[in-house]
């Protein structure tokens, strides 16, 4: 009886952390339950699976990208070089990837004694669970994986992370870099600001002198950081993300945030003037010159340049604090550019701001205010526009964690580990209910960063703590505290130097 309880409640409270069994031949394996972003169901149970240099991954030709993906992670955790085959040799020990019925991101893994099964509908279900395993691989040999099965799916079908490159201009290494640690909590989408005041950082043919100029050396906060990405770098940062289920969301702004692009083409101010660049952290001065016809040929010329690169389905058009322009004038614009992304067969993309003009009511809205009451957007998503939560107050991952962080801005306040955590976007403002939230992003703006060192200790662990919050059905901060502090060591090992807050017990 006590045991038959002891299952029905190891069921019913996936989260609750007990220790694995212990190995006979070496330390407990890492619980089943540990993982992050929490999975929708655990049940530990059974033999162990012990990973060595024999063990093969199994995997059928359409899932061989992913299986590479994992043999590529078991290198870098373990040294093996694991084989990749399509059938198993008898009795091998082996990680088998193989459809499933668990349709999209989902997965079900299955630990015993012979080996580990993933099964998906899916790639990007199958890579799910591949992320899922190396979390559940012990830092230090012996490779033991606890036995047992998780059922997973995600909550929200975007969960994204965002890098400002105008403020400073991040290098492609770099972005990658953030790709590889963003992509192991499922985070599936990457959101690039690369233009603004301050910087012009992507290709554009049809206006050459925008990187020339915008994006020349002495462009960003404090005249360092210039820089731009060629169409071939984002091309190859398209694919790299796309290899780990990311997909890539560019943003131009406008019509604020434009002083670069003016700097660069005068015509693109009222007065023809060029303004002088910018290396301050200001907001909200510069704006496009509303009536000139001019104005519409350069929108419309970066807005079908970026979707030819772009295989996403989204072009994010910015629209944020553009204080120099007149609100009729804004609902002009808006109501003239939002149409030109579907033109060009994307889906429009912009920060709360749209709302205000009624062709947003096709597009998505990144809510970034930090209020939980906003009629404006609660009267657009009842005509049907859909919402990606930011609030700055718990989203932004450049506020200080407290007022002794060296880096970051405090404008939306402070938020620590907690605070980034203990929110719920499905039901976040009045009026918005969980039907028209599309997910959550983790925006992260570079006015006081310089390297992948200081994005990391912004980033982490608050981007776990959003990430979770995309995936996982419900929120459960004593367990999220728990798995992340016994997380910590993972990042020491690849050396990702995470803020370590003092609100979490770090093991290690
Ligand atoms: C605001 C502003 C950005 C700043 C950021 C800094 C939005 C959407 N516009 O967020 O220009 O960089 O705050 O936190």
């Amino acid at each position: 009886m006590r045991k038959r309880l002891a299952v029905l409640l190891a069921c019913a409270l996936p989260l609750v952390l007990a220790p694995a069994p212990a190995d006979a031949a070496g330390p407990p394996a890492v619980a089943l339950n540990s993982v992050i972003p929490a999975p929708v169901e655990v049940r530990p149970g059974g033999p162990a699976f012990r990973l060595t240099a024999r063990t093969v991954i199994v995997a059928p030709p359409s899932a061989r990208p992913v299986a590479d993906r994992l043999a590529e992670a078991v290198r870098a955790a373990t040294g093996y070089r694991l084989a990749v085959v399509k059938h198993a040799p008898r009795h091998a020990p082996a990680i088998t990837l193989a459809p499933g019925r668990t349709g999209g991101e989902g997965y079900r893994l299955s630990v015993g004694r012979k080996g580990v099964t993933i099964r998906s509908g899916g790639n990007s279900g199958l890579f799910n669970g591949v992320q899922t395993l190396r979390q559940l691989l012990p830092l230090e040999a012996p490779w033991t994986v606890a036995g047992g099965e998780i059922l997973d799916r995600p909550r929200f079908a975007y969960r994204g992370a965002f890098l400002d490159l105008a403020r400073h201009f991040h290098t492609p290494a770099e972005i990658k870099q953030y790709i590889d640690e963003i992509s192991q909590f499922k985070v599936n989408h990457l959101h690039l600001h690369l233009s603004d005041d301050q910087g012009w950082r992507i290709q554009i043919d049809s206006w050459p002198r925008l990187t020339a100029v915008g994006g020349a050396a002495g462009t960003g906060v404090d005249g360092v950081g210039g820089g731009f990405l060629t169409k071939a770098d984002y091309r190859d940062l398209v694919r790299y993300a796309a290899a780990r289920y990311v997909t890539i969301v560019p943003e131009i702004d406008m019509p604020g945030h434009v002083n670069a692009a003016q700097v660069a083409y005068p015509e693109l101010t009222c007065d023809g003037v060029a303004p002088p660049p910018r290396t301050d952290t200001a907001v909200g001065y510069s704006s496009l010159c509303i009536g000139k016809e001019v104005t519409y040929r350069f929108v419309e010329d970066v807005i079908r340049e970026l979707a030819e690169l772009t295989p996403g389905p989204l072009i994010h058009i910015g629209g944020d604090e553009a204080h120099a322009t007149s609100e009729a004038d804004y609902i002009a614009f808006q109501q003239r550019v939002l149409p030109l992304v579907g033109k060009y067969g994307k889906t429009a993309y912009g920060w709360n701001e749209i709302t205000q003009a009624p062709a947003s009511h096709t597009a998505i809205a990144q809510y970034w205010n930090t209020s939980t009451t906003d009629p404006t957007l609660a009267a657009a998503v009842a005509a049907g526009a859909k919402v990606i939560m930011s609030p700055a107050n718990l989203a932004y991952l450049d506020m200080k964690y407290d007022p002794s962080t060296r880096l970051g801005l405090s404008w939306a306040g402070y938020i620590e580990v907690r605070t980034a955590y203990d929110w719920d976007p499905g039901a976040h403002v009045t009026g918005v209910p969980e039907s028209a939230v599309l997910g959550v992003e983790a925006p992260l703006w570079s006015e006081t960063l310089r390297s992948i060192e200081d994005i990391e200790f912004m980033a982490f662990p608050r981007l776990a703590a959003i990430a979770e919050l995309g995936w996982s059905p419900s929120r459960d901060w004593e367990s999220f505290r728990t798995r992340l502090g016994a997380y910590g060591p993972r990042w020491t090992a690849r050396g990702v130097g995470f803020y370590p807050s003092p609100q979490i017990d770090w093991a290690g």
